[in-house]
């Protein structure tokens, strides 16, 4: 009796994608794809938009956003004309946005892959999570790279709490610096909690209420994109 295969088919995984292939029908390489995650409010709309912005002139890019019930942050972006609206696609989600980022994957995979179908050839794509807790990760099926935003206005004990976004995410972004002073955090213990949490994985400190506050992660994306390019990610 072939009882790993009979629950297999009673119970299937979840987990079910593999590592998306990297290369499009006709052997070029496919859209570099970028998941940002975090909090509620910490700024991931804010930082996808200051992204289309600094990027949309060297590379062809498209976003795709999660909302829980709503098309909110598509919405944001379509009035703020960061991107055509023929390159924002909303997700959603319908219940906790890490489900759809991490466990079923199938609706963010879609609207990815008719991105791609539609306004290709792509280079980059940017899928934003709905704003969730620290435990919540993007599937390596959905993203190539993560990053995880977090603000300080949150509280200065974030990086210390640790967590996989924390700790695991590609690149970690510390938002609205600019807001320090007046909420008491100390970011220099933040950096240092983050160094701690996190050894060699970079770390970001941004404004986005300053002109180019975005460049740290500009410029990161761009790194990734050149290596990306050049099979070497
Ligand atoms: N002062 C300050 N405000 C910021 C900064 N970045 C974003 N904000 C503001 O913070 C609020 C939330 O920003 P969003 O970009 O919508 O945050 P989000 O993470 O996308 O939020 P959800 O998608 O709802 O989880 C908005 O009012 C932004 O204008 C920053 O660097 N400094
Ligand atoms: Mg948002």
């Amino acid at each position: 009796m072939h009882l790993d295969h009979d629950l297999d088919e009673k119970y299937p995984h979840r987990h079910t994608y593999s590592a998306p292939a990297t290369e499009r029908p006709d052997g070029t390489r496919r859209a570099l794809r970028i998941g940002l995650g975090g909090p509620v409010g910490s700024g991931k709309t804010a930082t996808v938009a200051a992204l289309c912005r600094a990027l949309r002139t060297e590379v062809s890019i498209a976003v795709v956003t999660n909302d829980i019930y709503t098309r909110e942050d598509a919405d944001f972006l379509l009035r703020q004309a960061v991107l055509p609206p023929e390159r924002i696609q909303a997700v959603e989600t319908g219940a906790c946005p890490h489900t759809a980022i991490r466990d079923d994957i199938s609706a963010n995979l879609e609207a990815v892959e008719e991105l791609e179908e539609t306004t290709g050839p792509l280079d980059l794509i940017l899928v934003e999570s709905g704003g969730d807790n620290l435990t919540a990760t993007f599937s390596k099926g959905l993203v190539d790279a993560q990053i995880f935003i977090i603000d300080v206005a949150g509280g200065d004990d974030i990086p210390r709490k640790g967590g996989p976004g924390v700790t695991t995410a590609d690149l970690l972004v510390v938002n609205k610096t600019d807001l320090a002073p007046y909420v008491g955090s100390d970011v220099e213990a933040m950096a240092r909690d983050a160094k701690a949490q996190r050894g060699d994985l970079p770390v970001a400190f941004t404004s986005l209420k300053e002109e180019g506050g975005v460049k740290p992660v500009a410029d990161w994306v761009r790194e990734h994109l050149t290596d990306w390019a050049t099979g070497s990610a």
